[in-house]
């Protein structure tokens, strides 16, 4: 049967957008991907992504090579849309919508009847009827299915991403998704878009729900996290092992606690509850304690190291991983970083920062002058403290029994001893 979607355009190229473009486009569809950055597009148009992820790159070269793949800078006309573009906080953790907007506005110069539009981008409740009305500011000429539910032009969407970093291109086909249609025949032809490359089964709802279920979910592993890191709090105070607490909790059939770390990272968990917050502040004390909690954690780690840096003459901080959790180059929203960042601000410590999974430290703090990249073994063999800020699989292999006299702060529990 011939597929009624020949060309579909995903309108930003970032973390969720050039997955699903490489992807989509492996299947055989024409895939135009849409961003504003030059540097990016021209990236890709080498048959290159523009930031690391596993399998990413060899999807990308032989979506690009055949001709399947390619992109622009400015909207061209295509049978579907995918806006994935970023929808970040102000200062006031409301969300930041332009980027959304300005999508919509870009591309509704070139939808012709037909089409449909899929917006993906976290959103707050409500996000997709804005789309739709500020299409519909665009383009008077088209009905839209809000103000012609029984007889649209064109079909609109939203179906929130779900991939998790460092397994997208594998959780991209095999996840469950949600799709959430203006109109039940839009989440219907929206689910014929996803059936190309989905192997996980596709729900469908409505347009808000969709929006409400996508926060709902990261806002429960940040309240769960909070959990997790709330304990280790109270651990520390009563000098108890929480790891071992944890392990011997999650032997009850019905507990499961997730790892307490060095804060939540990352441009999502950290980010999405407070699209619910901002919306019902009043209704939502447990989302907002749990963000406080989480967000508290770093500064909990920055004092404590200081606490032993002021043990030592010349003191020495190895500082193991700046990423904002294992095993990615993603710095974006890292306590990791933060951490470090406060050390070095501080300038009580030499810092020999190791992060195996970049080339170069980022400017924030590689200027600092108590501030040094380097490998592993060199950080080891020179610190005073050893600070574990990421359970990078490089430092599994550590054993903290051939480093007696160093103090050990482990923020993650990668090298406690497992309960038997
Ligand atoms: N973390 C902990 N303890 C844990 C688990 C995670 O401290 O037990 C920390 C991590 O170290 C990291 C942060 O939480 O700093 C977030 O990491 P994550 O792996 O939980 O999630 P993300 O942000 O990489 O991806 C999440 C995923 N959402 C859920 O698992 C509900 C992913 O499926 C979403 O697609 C993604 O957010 C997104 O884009 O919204």
């Amino acid at each position: 049967m011939k597929s009624e979607f020949k060309t579909v355009s995903v309108v930003g190229l970032g973390y969720i957008g050039l997955p699903t473009a490489a992807t989509l486009a492996s299947r055989g569809i024409d895939v135009i991907g849409v961003d504003v950055n030059r540097a990016a597009v021209d990236t890709i148009n080498r048959g290159e992504a523009h930031f690391s992820e596993p399998d990413l790159d060899i999807l990308m070269k032989s979506t690009v090579s055949v001709g399947k793949l390619r992109a622009v800078t400015e909207p061209e006309p295509a049978d579907a849309f995918l806006i994935a573009v970023p929808t970040p906080f102000n200062k006031d953790h409301s969300a930041d919508l332009s980027y959304v907007e300005k999508a919509a506005r870009a591309l509704a110069g070139v939808l012709k009847p037909g089409n449909l539009l899929i917006l993906e981008s976290t959103s707050p409740v409500g996000t997709t009827e804005k789309f739709c009305n500020w299409i519909a500011g665009e383009r008077p000429d088209l009905k839209l299915p809000h103000q012609y539910p029984d007889n649209p032009d064109i079909n609109i969407a939203y179906c929130p991403e779900r991939i998790l970093p460092g397994r997208m291109v594998f959780e991209l086909v095999e996840n469950d998704r949600i799709v959430g249609g203006i109109t039940p025949a839009c989440a219907r032809q929206a689910k014929r878009l996803y059936e190309i490359f989905v192997r996980g089964t596709l729900h469908l709802t409505g347009a808000p729900t969709a929006e409400l279920v996508k926060l709902m979910e990261n806002a429960y592993r940040d309240v769960n996290i909070a959990f997790a890191n709330e304990m280790s709090i109270f651990c520390e105070k009563f000098d108890l092992n929480i790891w071992e607490a944890i392990s011997l909790a999650n032997k009850h059939p019905r507990v499961d606690i997730l790892s307490p770390g060095p804060g939540v990272g990352g441009h999502c968990i950290a980010v999405d509850p407070w699209f619910l917050i901002a919306g019902a502040p009043k209704e939502t004390p447990l989302l907002r304690t749990a963000r406080e909690v989480n967000d508290s954690k770093p500064h909990l780690v920055y004092k404590k190291v200081r606490k032993q840096i002021k043990r030592f003459r010349k003191p020495v901080v190895a500082c193991l991983g700046l990423a904002y959790k294992p095993d990615v180059d993603d710095l974006r929203e890292s306590p990791a970083m933060q951490i470090v960042e406060m050390l070095a601000k501080k300038g009580e410590a030499r810092l020999m920062v190791v992060e195996p999974n970049i080339d170069k430290l980022p400017e924030s703090i590689s200027k600092s002058p108590h501030v040094e990249g380097c490998d592993l073994d060199r950080a080891l063999e020179k610190a005073d403290i050893i600070l574990l800020l990421v359970r990078h699989k490089q430092f599994a292999s550590v054993d903290p029994r051939k480093y007696l006299e160093r103090v050990f702060i482990d923020t993650v529990g990668l090298w406690q001893r497992p309960v038997q």
